[in-house]
């Protein structure tokens, strides 16, 4: 799925802003014909969470509705016309003109409809959207779980099974654009390396049958191929050669500009660019490589989350999280616990990032309703892949966060999922982010092992040394069973900003720092450990329940991303490996 772009053949028009917003808890709107317009509506922010722009709408779990007029430019006549959503969480409808064009389950990742045939030129057009936040057991990620399926000695309000706020609404951006009739559907990048050469394999397919031939053009430092394309059937493959490749690296984030162009007897009818970082990535033993040489992840968790915007795009605060991550010496992040917006993949390209690919499925539970679940996984994973192949950022996929695999099928389960995410881009890694440890039979087949671990935190509280001697022995036994890398993906203490306590106690800025200190040692010391993430980059908001205090504060920043003492911790420890 490409992202859209405008060049001299495409257009791009950006809906987000003001749209009309309608509460529906009744589900009366699609009965009342809401699709055509209604009354009553007031003004809402796009993109951004629903939550809290108003005051009436904090906790609010149900059915609401968009509405936004506007006017596709007369010159779009010709070709066809797309209507794209970058996010809505959790389930969206839309209707053109009161015309249904199609719906989209899953909170975190984008979809589009060709609406050519719903569009009026020359008048104004109404777009209706209808988002819904329901949380069902059936769902993805699961909520209002029956206690009897899926006891927990805690249950949050609103009752998810998951640590992070559910915020509703449409949380990326609404485009608008257009492609000419015969045009590139999709392009998919794969690289390696031989010798000094990079290869650069791309497979086009395009959509019109008046066209069977294109050319792809490779431009970069010292470089300029180009080569020209036959489709077979719609689909056209070729393998660039680029001599003393220069690769793509968190040192040095190179991207060279591809260029698709395809043709009909009339000439060029469609083009499209991308940007390409020639890199390989690989697991041999117990290392992790980036271009043949080990690598060591130094990151975080991190969630979309901010006062107002809830989880909301804000670029801005994007780059500011890119610029306190440069700043603490981190080389990667986790999309914990769902795919973040293609913008922030985008930037992680440009800024070299080493990027752990999540799908949203965080608290599964094998239960009632499990195959449901397994074919949402399914679906996500399909549309995450198609979204996020071509960034070479992008180094790893985890195909689940923390799932409670205590049922037999938990293991059949993810061996679908793991071959399924393989059998659609065999070129990465495939993980499972467990919080099981050695009970977690996936580890069998995963290709690295990531796991969460809280030793001195939940368990073992307020007792660093035996939670070190935990750590260690657990690290030790799981290496000597699976014979595979292991990054630890989730470690931290919650520490309330400005609370302290010497000597160190929970809740306070000095535990959390010291707890990460003596984690990230003792992992450092361990050849088989090929990555430390954090948990988390900044406090977020949380459902209630009493062990959380408004947010989750494990943040190593403040929500609003003022450092904590762990963050100039970390950023000694960091920075000093980077400096040899
Ligand atoms: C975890 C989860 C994460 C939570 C974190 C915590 O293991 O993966 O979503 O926020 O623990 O703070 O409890």
């Amino acid at each position: 799925m490409l992202y859209p772009k405008a060049n001299e053949f495409r257009q791009v028009m950006d809906l987000s802003g003001f749209f009309d917003f309608k509460l529906d808890p009744e589900k009366r709107g699609e009965k009342e014909n809401w699709q055509k317009g209604t009354e009553g509506c007031r003004v809402i922010s796009v993109p951004a969470s629903w939550n809290e722009q108003f005051l009436d709408t904090k906790n609010y779990l149900g059915f609401a509705w968009y509405f936004k007029r506007f006017y596709p430019p007369l010159s779009w006549k010709e070709g066809r016309v797309w209507l794209r959503i970058g996010a809505a969480n959790y389930y969206a409808k839309v209707w053109v003109n009161g015309e249904f064009v199609g719906e989209h389950e899953g909170g975190y990742l984008p979809f589009q409809f060709e609406i050519s045939d719903k569009i009026r030129f020359g008048e104004e057009n109404l777009l209706s959207i209808e988002v819904e936040n329901e949380l069902s057991p059936t769902r993805v990620p699961p909520g209002n779980i029956p206690p009897e399926e899926e006891p927990r000695p805690l249950r949050f309000y609103p009752d998810v099974n998951f640590d992070f706020f559910p915020y509703g609404g449409i949380h990326r951006p609404v485009y608008l654009f257009s492609t000419p009739k015969s045009y590139i559907e999709d392009i998919t990048v794969m690289t390696s390396i031989e010798g000094g050469k990079g290869i650069v394999e791309c497979v086009v397919v395009k959509r019109g049958e008046d066209v069977q031939e294109g050319r792809v053009h490779l431009e970069g430092k010292g470089t300029k191929i180009d080569q020209k394309i036959k489709f077979e059937g719609n689909t056209a493959k070729t393998k660039l050669t680029v001599e003393k490749a220069i690769l793509w690296s968190p040192e040095n984030p190179y991207l060279y500009e591809l260029s698709v162009e395809i043709s009909s007897s009339k000439g060029t009818v469609d083009k499209y660019c991308l940007p390409v970082g020639i890199r390989t990535i690989e697991v041999k033993g117990k290392k992790l490589y980036l271009n043949g040489k080990p690598i060591f992840l130094k990151g975080f968790g991190k969630h979309e989350d901010f006062p107002v915007l809830g989880k909301g795009l804000c670029l801005p605060l994007m780059v500011k999280d890119y610029s306190l991550m440069k700043w603490i010496g981190a080389n990667s992040f986790r999309t914990s616990h769902y795919p973040y917006s293609e913008e922030m993949m985008d930037l992680a390209d440009r800024q070299g990032f080493l990027v752990i690919d999540e799908i949203p499925a965080v608290g599964l539970f094998f239960g009632r309703g499990v195959e449901r679940r397994l074919a949402l996984c399914k679906q996500y994973i399909s549309e995450l892949i198609a979204r996020d192949k071509n960034h070479p950022s992008v180094i790893i996929w985890s195909i689940a966060n923390e799932p409670h695999s205590t049922k037999p099928q938990a293991k059949a389960f993810f061996k679908e999922l793991y071959e399924h995410a393989k059998s659609l881009d065999p070129s990465r890694p495939v993980t499972l982010v467990s919080m099981l440890g050695l009970k977690e039979e996936a580890l069998e087949f995963l290709d690295l092992i990531c796991l969460n671990r809280y030793y001195g935190w939940y368990t073992d509280s307020g007792q660093l040394d035996i939670a070190c001697q935990r750590l260690e022995k657990e690290l030790e036994e799981i290496f000597r069973v699976h014979k595979k890398p292991i990054i630890l993906s989730e470690f931290g203490a919650g520490s309330i900003a400005g609370m302290h306590a010497d000597p160190p106690e929970m809740f306070s800025e000095e535990y959390q720092a010291e707890l990460i200190r003596r984690y990230c040692e003792l992992i450092e010391s361990k050849p088989y450990m090929v990555g430390e993430h954090v948990w988390c980059f900044a406090d977020f908001k949380t459902a209630q329940a009493p062990h959380r205090v408004i947010l989750n504060r494990k943040g190593v920043f403040t929500r609003t991303r003022e450092p904590k003492l762990a963050a100039h911790i970390l950023r000694k420890i960091w920075r000093k490996k980077e400096n040899g």
